[in-house]
């Protein structure tokens, strides 16, 4: 029987299939670090992991036993996949299954941000609400506003759907390759250009090297006074110091955030801020999606088992 380890406790469902037909090992007590994902790499045949393990260029070298990581997530930037290549590591991921989570909490960010929600709720049950009023809690309509995405892939594309279909929104759209849709959206080639043209930025990009800090200083320095900026893809996507001081100096009127730079490290000076609505990383965080992804990770560590190309492969 083959070793295989799984990082984090998934869904019952997918452990108990995975204990059935593998030696299973299920690791407790967080995140795997750079050292204990090394030692993995020579202890097991195969490996489930997910965000926060540390598979960067260390874990791939020497020797390994393990050949196969299907991580547990579309996002694969803690995974280091050309090393891996390099190392004759397969790695596989879990596209699609969370497609439609992720785009909902981008939705709700939007509508939260805008519509002060966060605010409302602490309000609430601070037990500070003195009743309605004509002027209390206003927000900034959504409907019919102009949306721009930061990234036109399957999320971005589920995301302007949502806005285009369900809200009444003008679409428009940063992307680094030409991108056909069937829906009426305008690309847009310049990422300041589109961030200063519109309501509301979407971003739904690939963390990673090659979008570290893409949407820079400058770029937020871009958006107009009213805007609001929801970040649903990878903190380090973002220059989050310089997002801050545009929180704090109205420099842009809000932010609905689900990932940070360093998680779960969220800094005092975002948290202290009220126009912004903080989510824990709750992107595919439905009962239903997460055991999806379960099962298409383990989907893909068993064709490999099998000698067959894991159909999710990415490198
Ligand atoms: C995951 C995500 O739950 O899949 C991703 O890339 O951001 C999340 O929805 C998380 O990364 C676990 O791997």
């Amino acid at each position: 029987m083959k070793k295989l380890l799984i990082t984090r406790r998934i869904a019952d469902p997918v452990l108990e299939q995975a204990a059935a037909l593998f030696d299973l090992t299920i690791h407790e007590g967080g995140p795997l670090t750079a050292a204990q994902a090394a030692q993995a790499m020579q202890d097991y045949d195969a490996i489930l992991p997910t965000l926060g393990d540390d598979f960067s260029a260390a874990a791939f070298s020497g020797d390994l036993r393990c050949k196969m990581l299907g991580n547990f997530g579309v996002g694969y930037n803690h995974i280091d996949a050309a090393a891996a290549a390099a190392a004759g590591v397969i790695v596989s991921n879990t596209p699609d299954v969370l497609t439609d989570a992720t785009a909902d909490i981008g939705m709700m960010l939007i509508m939260m941000t805008a519509r002060r929600a966060g605010e409302g709720e602490r309000m609430v049950r601070a037990g500070k609400w003195e009743g309605f009023g004509p002027k209390v809690g206003l927000g900034t309509h959504v409907t019919g506003k102009t949306v721009g995405i930061v990234g036109m892939g399957r999320i971005g594309q589920a995301v302007a759907r949502r806005c285009h279909f369900g809200f009444g929104m003008n679409v428009l759209f940063y992307n680094r390759s030409p991108k056909e849709v069937d829906f009426p959206a305008s690309q847009i080639s310049d990422l300041h250009d589109l961030m200063g043209a519109v309501d509301f930025v979407v971003v739904t990009v690939p963390g990673g090297a090659e979008n570290r800090y893409l949407v820079s200083a400058a770029a937020l320095a871009a958006m107009q006074p009213h805007g609001i900026f929801v970040n649903i893809a990878r903190g380090e996507v973002v220059d989050e110091p310089a997002l801050i001081d545009a929180l704090e100096c109205g420099a842009i009127a809000g932010a609905g955030l689900d990932v940070y730079e360093h998680e779960p490290y969220v800094p005092e000076r975002l948290r202290a801020l009220e126009n912004c609505v903080l989510l824990p990383h709750l992107g595919s965080a439905t009962v239903e999606t997460r055991q999806a992804m379960g099962q298409m990770a383990l989907d893909n560590i068993i064709a490999w088992a099998e000698g067959e190309n894991p159909p999710q492969r990415v490198n």
